[in-house]
């Protein structure tokens, strides 16, 4: 109880010395975010004694709502302060005479085509499918559980048509090829993805790359090849890549792909967090309850999958260190490319 009146003294004074939209950002989740403050305040409501968390319970969404309000106040201030600063140091003559300049593509785009290249020349074909999803194809046949944390709303923009959503990955793609045709596949899905994120390192839409190849001899062996194949082309150079054992619901088994720090060549640096070693892909054996899911006789066939980030790829690759610069469409970046 104690603890919730120095919460917000301290909150309240961390948000009056807050000066920019990303400190902003910065308060925001630490109070509010997923795993912010307040929001594990009002997890911990179980441990409280019961007679105690009627009263724990009203006082924390009492605090929350202040946060909130204070938030709103800030937001406004932060962002006419900002707009009023960009008004005053950037303008643009109007009088001076167009030069005939050509444009240049952007660099998700550049990143988008090098990717699509890369696996069209290993013989992938690509497909394409819809934004807005069936939840069976995104998750259901994925063999994603019903209780699964990704299905949250907290995670995933469902839309107001019941079983819908904005896919949160290409996967449905592959689901989609996998029940329209026969064996042999080897196909790549690229395109816009979305998920309820929004922080200084993630963005609400990306863009991802996943692959699958089934068929009758698909192995380890081989996805390895091509993965490592992919990279090495990808970065122009002879780069170190290890697979570490993860876990996803629709590979087993699976892994993550690490590649030799490209910044610092493992020396250590911030973007590696000093390990010399940055995680740029997920991958796996595709689940027989995923291939069963979509109609594939798993006594015959057997598949690898795996996806990418494509903004990871591109910030990796042009030495970009902030998400948001993609989406901006500042001139001033958009041009160096
Ligand atoms: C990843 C990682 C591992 C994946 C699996 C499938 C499907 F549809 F075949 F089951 N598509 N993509 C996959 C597997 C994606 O992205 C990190």
């Amino acid at each position: 109880m104690n603890d919730l009146e120095g919460l917000k003294e301290q909150a309240l004074k961390e948000l009056e010395s807050v000066k920019s939209s990303e400190e902003l950002q910065q308060v925001k989740a630490k109070y509010l975010g997923r795993k912010g403050i307040l929001t594990t305040a009002l997890k911990k409501i179980k441990e409280i004694p019961p007679e105690e968390r009627r009263d724990y319970g009203r006082r924390v969404n009492e605090l929350k709502s202040l946060i909130e309000e204070k938030l709103r106040e800030k937001e406004e201030e932060v962002r006419r302060r900002e707009l009023e600063e960009e008004l005053s140091k950037e303008w643009v003559d109007l009088t001076i005479p167009l030069k005939n300049t050509v444009g240049s593509l952007h660099p998700l785009t550049l990143t988008l085509e090098r990717i699509v290249d890369i696996f069209t020349g290993m013989g992938f074909k690509v497909e394409e499918g819809p934004e807005i999803e069936l939840e069976e194809y995104n998750f259901d046949r994925l063999n994603i559980p019903e209780d699964h944390p990704a299905r949250d709303m907290q995670d995933t923009f469902y839309v107001s048509k019941p079983g819908y959503l904005l896919r949160t990955h290409t996967s449905p793609v592959q689901i989609r090829t996998m029940l329209r045709q026969e064996p042999p596949i080897q196909i790549i899905a690229p395109g816009k993805v979305y998920r309820r994120d929004d922080d200084p390192t993630h963005s609400p839409m990306f863009h991802q790359v996943e692959g699958l190849v089934v068929n009758e001899y698909a192995s380890f062996r081989h996805m390895k090849y091509v993965i490592e194949e992919f990279l090495r082309e990808f970065f122009q150079t002879d780069l170190p890549v290890r697979f570490r054992t993860s876990y996803f619901p629709f590979t087993e088994p699976s892994a993550e792909v690490d590649i030799g720090c490209v910044i610092c060549s493992q020396e250590g640096c911030r973007v590696c967090k000093e390990t010399g070693w940055l995680e740029v892909m997920g991958c796996g054996m595709v689940h027989p309850a995923v291939l069963e899911n979509c109609g594939i006789d798993t006594e015959i066939y057997q598949g690898f999958a795996f996806g990418m980030g494509v903004e990871r790829l591109a910030m990796l690759l042009f030495g970009i260190d902030n998400i948001k610069l993609f989406y901006e469409n500042d001139i001033r970046f958009i041009r160096q490319f």
